[in-house]
């Protein structure tokens, strides 16, 4: 007989079916048992009278994997309105060892890292489980808003001859007895092709040797990237970003409405057109309302990022914020400045409630320009950046782009304090297992 999922017994009401999944919870009472039974659509109530059955249950421990056939029939006060009864159970594998917290309770009870080191299990739990499906719903919004604007998907190499970044935070690798990095972004790459496609964007890994432990920061994160050429400014590239965003936040609702409901996320606002500041003004307005003289501040500190999220929520009912204009010392190599002010460039972020969740801006594209820049920040041999400045030789045209962190996202939309409650397996200065 064909598996059929939880969500689909009501359709069967009255028919012997056949379902499998893991034991959720068994509760034994005196007359009757009842196994809940978790599939990846759901929950599924299983009624037990019979003293044989129910003695097989009882030897079976919770996230026993297991098949069961039985009856559909309608019990109003059940998962889904229906209940299977007189089942006929047939474990699938031993039973399963005893779980480090009970996952049938609504929220997991145990500390962060007691979670992550029992992550294989401890992701059964639904809200756990729900985070990530709201993540790959994420992710197939961020597909389709670029697919939708021409953009085409690229898989660009993670074992690189060079930081694109920041020398700093680089992890090094022996590569056949030379010296090689693990991607820090597809930068480098992303921007070649775009004298290919014009339009390109990735998804994958990328990874950052950060020395600190901060509740923002992993070792290894999901990367949303995109680049585009032919654009006027930064402002192109804000205007893509946006469209992106809501993109992800549409694929979100229509691909993981229970995900949301389960864990009772409050949607974002997102307002039609983008809310722009430039980086000076943000300063100003900082120093003015704080009373403390902010201005010659190089960069956004976090109090400063949440100072602007609010303000942006305040003032224009907005969960984001791009702010553009950073000054162009603090911004990596391949940043275009602004010509109408000096020191300052075509570099964005945006600020997703009070956290930077994105960078990026308009790039330089002229290879003399590269040239320049990388020998005044310092590089004596440009041999390692051949590839890239041969794109740039061969008629690159204006470009700009961006990328996402996928976990900070999540962590700002579920509203969680530290990144490694919404990462599959995180990878920090600490921990390199599950
Ligand atoms: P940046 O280094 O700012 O820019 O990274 C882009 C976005 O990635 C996320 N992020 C991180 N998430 C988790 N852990 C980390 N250690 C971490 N570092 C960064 C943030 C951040 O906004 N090449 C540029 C992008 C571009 O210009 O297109 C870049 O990588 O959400």
């Amino acid at each position: 007989m064909q598996r059929i999922l939880s969500s689909q017994l009501s359709a069967h009401a009255g028919e012997t079916v056949h379902v499998a999944g893991w034991i959720h919870r068994r509760r034994l009472l005196k007359s009757v048992a009842f196994l809940i039974l978790r599939d990846a659509a759901g929950l599924t109530q299983i009624v037990v009278s019979e003293e044989s059955v129910r003695a097989q249950l009882e030897a079976l421990p919770e996230e026993t994997a297991i098949a069961v056939t039985g009856t559909v029939t309608v019990q109003p006060s059940a998962p889904g309105g229906v209940e299977i009864t007189a089942p006929v159970l047939e474990p699938l594998t031993d039973p399963a060892e005893p779980v480090p917290f009970d996952l049938y309770r609504p929220d997991l009870r145990a500390s962060l890292p007691t979670v992550l080191d029992h992550a294989p299990v401890a992701l059964r739990h639904p809200k756990l489980a729900a985070v990530h499906r709201i993540g790959a719903a994420a992710v197939g919004g961020f597909r389709a808003a670029l697919e939708a604007m021409s953009f085409v998907e690229i898989h660009t190499p993670k074992i690189v001859g060079t930081a694109t970044e920041s020398g700093a935070n680089v992890f090094k690798l022996d590569y056949f007895g030379r010296p090689a990095y693990l991607a820090q972004s597809p930068q480098l790459y992303k921007q070649i092709m775009v004298g290919v496609f014009e339009r390109v964007y990735e998804v994958g890994p990328v990874f950052r040797a950060e020395p600190s432990d901060t509740a923002r920061h992993l070792a290894s994160y999901t990367s949303l990237d995109a680049e585009m050429g032919f654009i006027e400014d930064h402002r192109d590239v804000i205007a893509a970003c946006h469209a992106t965003v809501a993109g992800m936040l549409a694929g979100i609702q229509a691909k993981a409405g229970p995900a949301l409901e389960l864990l009772d996320v409050t949607m974002p606002a997102l307002t039609e057109k983008p809310v722009v500041v430039h980086f000076a003004d943000v300063l100003e307005m900082i120093s003015k309302a704080t009373g403390e003289d902010v201005t010659a501040e190089p960069d956004l500190a976090p109090a400063h990022e949440r100072w602007i999220g609010e303000w942006a929520l305040r003032e224009h009912g907005s969960d984001f914020v791009f702010v553009e204009g950073y000054p162009t010392a603090h911004r990596a190599f391949y940043t275009h400045p602004d010509p109408a002010r000096p020191g300052y460039s075509r570099a964005i972020d945006l600020i997703f409630r009070g956290l930077e969740l994105v960078s990026g801006g308009q790039r330089l594209h002229r290879h003399a320009d590269y040239v320049r820049t990388l020998t005044e920040r310092g590089e004596t041999d440009l041999s390692a950046y051949a590839g890239y400045l041969d794109a740039m030789r061969y008629g690159m045209p204006p470009h700009g782009g961006f990328a996402f962190g996928l976990e900070r996202f999540l962590a700002r939309l579920l509203d969680v304090p530290n990144i490694r409650q919404v990462t599959l397996f995180p990878r920090d200065l600490h921990r390199l297992t599950p």
